[in-house]
């Protein structure tokens, strides 16, 4: 049976699934909370250096990177059509769209959730319950999408 490992606040936890849906596929989700301690536990020792969600898990295999989950889901359960093009040349197209979205938007998108989340808190304590909200600082988020925009124009 296929778990996913993650939280739906999650931008990268909502990636994986696309993989799931356009194949069909059920999965088990487990949630990352304070609820569910052993489903973090999991996370942070077995699944990858970073220990950062989502994580897949197909039986005793586990497969972290969002990107990477996608990619297992193409070649272990493949459906009618292809995730990532068959064709190489086309598939590194893709692959290049994938990296560039991940690595210049995503990348800088999480800073504008976090001001309209959290205050500017080391990262360490984003997650802590007692932190007191306010409102989000409109300069740095309109400077995190300019940056974003202009990485990516769209
Ligand atoms: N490169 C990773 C990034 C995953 C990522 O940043 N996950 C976030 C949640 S959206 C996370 O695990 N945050 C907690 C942490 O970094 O400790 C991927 O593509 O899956």
């Amino acid at each position: 049976m296929l778990a996913l490992c993650g939280h739906p606040f999650s931008a990268y936890t909502r990636k994986a699934p696309i993989g799931l849906h356009a194949l069909a596929l059920y999965c088990d989700f487990r949630v990352l909370d304070a609820e569910h301690p052993e489903h973090g536990m999991f996370v942070a020792t077995q699944a990858g250096p970073q220990g950062q969600f989502p994580v897949l898990v197909d039986g005793a295999r586990v497969a972290f990177e969002a990107t990477c989950v996608v990619e297992y889901l193409d070649l272990h359960y493949p459906g009618p059509a292809a995730l990532i093009p068959r064709d190489p040349g086309a598939a590194r197209k893709v692959r290049m769209l994938d990296r560039g979205f991940d690595l210049a938007v995503m990348n800088v998108m999480p800073g504008a959730v976090a001001e309209y989340l959290f205050k500017s808190e080391p990262r360490s304590e984003w997650y802590s319950p007692n932190r007191s909200q306010r409102d989000p600082d409109a300069r740095e988020v309109a400077e995190i999408h300019r940056t974003a925009d202009s990485r990516f124009p769209v």
